[in-house]
């Protein structure tokens, strides 16, 4: 039997236009890009999804501790991750950001190793809080648990690349009640003083746990305080996938032109508790949840995916499959490895070569760039 990871790899001839691809469409051609990056692009975020709906099944069995979910947030992870070069910029992601690590690489295999906290988790062996994902050889910087610290990484980073001229943007991605943190203020004023090759991405959901955004943030959009740093900010439908790569296409040429930072806020929803510890119905109305569904990025992205004639019956229903297996794979892989070893706690903790900067053998051949 094939490897359904393999089957739904993103290394499959779908990213950037290659020889063989379909014509491209319309839809396609009007961003640059070729149907079958669409199709690839669609494949990320419905793979997200499920590989997210299976952690809260796998919660509530009580084999996962703990969930905190990118539902509502896939379609901006998804395009602005693709205006990316893969394997060269690098990203502080946050919790939220299952669809961008699997966008920029990761694997479903290595996102519940991850949750599993199993002892081949590519990002520490084991050690970090479920959800908290990170890989070096995917130039995923490990998510902060304090909220916003990862802005300062991210700023350092940026930083380090204008230094050594490595040609290399990085990205700083946060929660719209985590852009409040005095950190991302810090990092605002360096980068633009510095005119550092850096993308702050906020991912407004409305939300910071219970609070709603009007007792967070001052202002109605976030990305206006750019304008105090003198740096473009700009908002953008977090549910259009399209709009979001555009976005990030654009944000990341100037950065690495030299042009400096933007500020970029996509507004996208939160269709599930703030984490398996939640529960958001003591808070939200039912009005409030059915407008967060209505603004789903998958159905959107499947629609108008359909209407341009990338997705047919028979493609859908082959990636269905597909999807699923990769999920039921991920699922018994990580049950299947290996708790980390009490006697490798110490291991790690101060500078010693960390292993996951190599690829595990359940990955395929290492991944290359083909963003702009
Ligand atoms: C410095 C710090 N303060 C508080 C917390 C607790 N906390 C965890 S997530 C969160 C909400 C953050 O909201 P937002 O940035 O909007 O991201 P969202 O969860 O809505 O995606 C808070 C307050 C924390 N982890 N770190
Ligand atoms: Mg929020």
């Amino acid at each position: 039997m094939a490897d359904p990871v393999a089957q739904t790899s993103l290394d499959d001839g779908h990213r950037g236009t290659v020889a063989g691809d379909r014509p491209a469409g319309e839809l396609a051609a009007a961003h640059g890009l070729a149907d079958g990056d669409l199709v690839a692009m669609f494949r990320t975020l419905a793979l997200a999804r499920a590989l997210d709906e299976r952690m809260w099944i796998l919660n509530r069995a009580g084999r996962l501790p703990f969930v905190i979910s990118g539902q509502g947030h896939e379609g901006a992870q998804v395009g602005l991750a693709w205006a990316l070069r893969r394997g060269h910029d690098w990203v502080a992601p946050f919790y939220r950001s299952v669809a961008t690590c699997l966008a920029l690489g990761m694997t479903p295999r290595d996102l519940m190793l991850a949750n599993y906290a199993k002892a081949s988790d590519l990002g520490s062996g084991g050690r970090q809080m479920p959800g908290h994902y990170g890989s070096p050889m995917h130039k995923l910087v490990s998510v902060s648990s304090p909220v916003a610290t990862q802005i300062l990484h991210a700023t350092g980073i940026a930083l380090a690349a204008k230094l050594r001229q490595t040609g290399q943007v990085a990205v700083a991605i946060m929660g719209e009640g985590s852009s409040n943190q005095g950190d991302v203020h810090e990092a605002l004023n360096f980068a633009a003083i510095h005119r550092l090759p850096l993308v702050f991405i906020v991912e407004n959901n409305g939300y910071s746990i219970s609070v709603p955004a009007e007792k967070e943030v001052s202002v109605r959009d976030v990305a206006v305080r750019a304008a105090g740093y003198g740096i473009p900010g700009v908002v953008v439908d977090g549910t259009d996938v399209l709009a979001c790569y555009e976005a990030g296409l654009d944000a990341v040429a100037r950065a690495r032109m030299g042009g400096g930072p933007t500020l970029v806020e996509a507004k996208v929803v939160r269709l599930t508790a703030h984490s398996s510890d939640d529960q958001q119905t003591k808070y939200r109305s039912e009005e409030s949840l059915a407008e967060g569904r209505a603004h789903d990025p998958l159905p959107i992205f499947r629609s108008q995916l359909r209407a341009a004639g990338v997705l047919t019956p028979a493609l859908e229903d082959a990636m269905a499959a597909q999807i699923a297996a990769a999920v039921d794979d991920a699922t018994a892989f990580a049950e299947a490895e290996p708790d980390p070893d009490p006697a490798t706690a110490m291991d790690w903790v101060y500078a010693e070569r960390w292993p996951g900067e190599q690829p595990p053998p359940w990955h395929q051949a290492a991944t290359s760039g083909s963003g702009r």
